[in-house]
């Protein structure tokens, strides 16, 4: 009786460690799988009283030129994500990913280069400024130091037409020299306001807050490769 006493005790212990296990795996599976941005902090989702990019303001045209030289160009999307959505239980996303992580931009550390986007107010006319991220230290986050490359809350105003794309609307950022050669991503978040860097911060480091701030406007990442050798 004893031994079979212990051989319970020990078919219980395998299936509760198996059980932990299971529901770790689910657990790691479903966060890995929740979002468009993995392995990357997603993006503010709206609040109720928030419209997305559907009322306001979409990212259009992306081009990213060095010298006179175009080196990438998204044409105008409009908006991607639904509105009006209840983040706690929808995952619907309010921008995109715009090329494949087989496909990146290649950049090379301590040269410059400009970046510019247009943009339009769907629904009506508006305003708002841009940030422009990239995650030099490979560790899928934005937030590092250094890694917001706008020099201030308004240096990046775009104007946006109803319905139609406006002028491109430019700044400049350098990679550094002291960064690693990598696959990484840029993010280009555009709202109503400054509230893309002050309020929105190129992530939700605490997602599904229902009490996020509205926000008005669509975040898009690219994956860019840095190289450590200058491209002419
Ligand atoms: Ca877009
Ligand atoms: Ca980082």
């Amino acid at each position: 009786m004893k031994l079979i006493n212990k051989n319970i005790a020990k078919l219980t212990s395998r299936f509760s460690k198996e059980l932990l296990l299971l529901g770790l795996f689910t657990f790691s599976y479903g966060i890995a799988t929740s979002s468009i941005w993995d392995p990357y902090c997603p993006v503010r989702r709206p609040s109720s009283a928030g419209n997305g990019c559907t009322n306001r303001l979409s990212i259009e045209d992306i081009k990213i030129e060095q010298g006179t030289n175009t080196i990438f160009y998204k044409q105008a999307d409009g908006c991607s994500g639904p509105w009006n959505i209840n983040p706690l239980t929808n995952a619907a996303e309010y921008g995109k990913v715009v090329n494949s992580e087989s496909n990146p931009i290649m950049l090379s550390a301590g040269a410059t280069y400009n970046i510019g986007i247009t943009s339009s107010g769907n629904n009506s006319a508006d305003n708002g400024y841009a940030g422009l991220w990239i995650d030099l230290d490979y560790n899928n986050s934005f937030a590092d130091a250094g890694e917001l490359m706008n020099v201030s809350q308004s240096s990046w105003p775009v104007v946006s037409p109803k319905t139609t794309p406006g002028a491109f609307s430019y700044i400049s950022f350098t990679i550094p020299c002291s960064v690693k050669q990598g696959l990484t991503r840029i993010r280009v978040s555009l709202d109503r306001y400054s509230d893309a860097i002050t309020q929105d911060k190129g992530c939700v480091l605490v997602p599904n807050i229902p009490s996020a701030y509205p926000w008005f406007g669509e975040t898009e990442d690219i994956y860019i490769y840095i190289l450590l050798k200058v491209l002419n």
